[in-house]
């Protein structure tokens, strides 16, 4: 399956999180991290950190990316967007996170996450990680993303 990357910045002491609205293509119009497919010859921490850099244009280090999710999301009739996501969180990063032609960011509190803008299987998952859990999961959706027919979230 086809390998995408996740990351979302926090504060955790300010219990904040940097989300971004997604302005054109795949999940556009929802809140989420930043990220996406890995161009060839990269792995996943250079695909995050060239992402971050696009996106939002914030600097990490790989030694400031903690791998929370490994999820599996599947479309059902839609294979082509079926995709395994590989989430991160960082608390360290160089530089004020900009708005891109791809990306809007912003602060929310963890209190105050606009769930109902966002994938829906994010409640399900998102909550946890920041909590501190690690976490292995497969979501299985209806061939647009608006229901999900199956799910499995899973503690490692
Ligand atoms: P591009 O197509 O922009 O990469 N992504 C998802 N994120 C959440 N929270 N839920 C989903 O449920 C997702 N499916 C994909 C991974 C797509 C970006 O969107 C994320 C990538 O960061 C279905 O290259």
């Amino acid at each position: 399956m086809r390998k995408t990357t996740l990351l979302f910045l926090h504060r955790p002491l300010e219990k904040q999180i940097l989300l971004a609205m997604k302005k054109r293509g795949f999940g556009e119009g929802k809140w989420n991290g930043v990220g996406g497919k890995l161009k060839d010859g990269e792995d996943i921490l250079d695909a995050l950190i060239r992402e971050a850099n696009e996106e939002i244009s914030v600097t990490l280090s790989p030694g400031d990316l903690l791998h929370v999710a490994t999820i599996d999301f599947y479309f059902d009739g839609k294979p082509e967007f079926n995709q395994q996501v590989h989430a991160y969180l960082a608390e360290k990063w160089a530089g004020e996170p900009q708005e891109s032609e791809e990306m809007r960011p912003e602060w929310h509190d963890y209190e105050s996450i606009p769930f109902e803008s966002m994938w829906i299987d994010d409640p399900h998952w998102l909550p946890r990680v920041l909590a501190g859990e690690k976490l292995n999961a497969t979501f299985t959706f209806d061939q647009t993303g608006a229901s999900i027919l199956k799910m499995e979230v899973n503690s490692i």
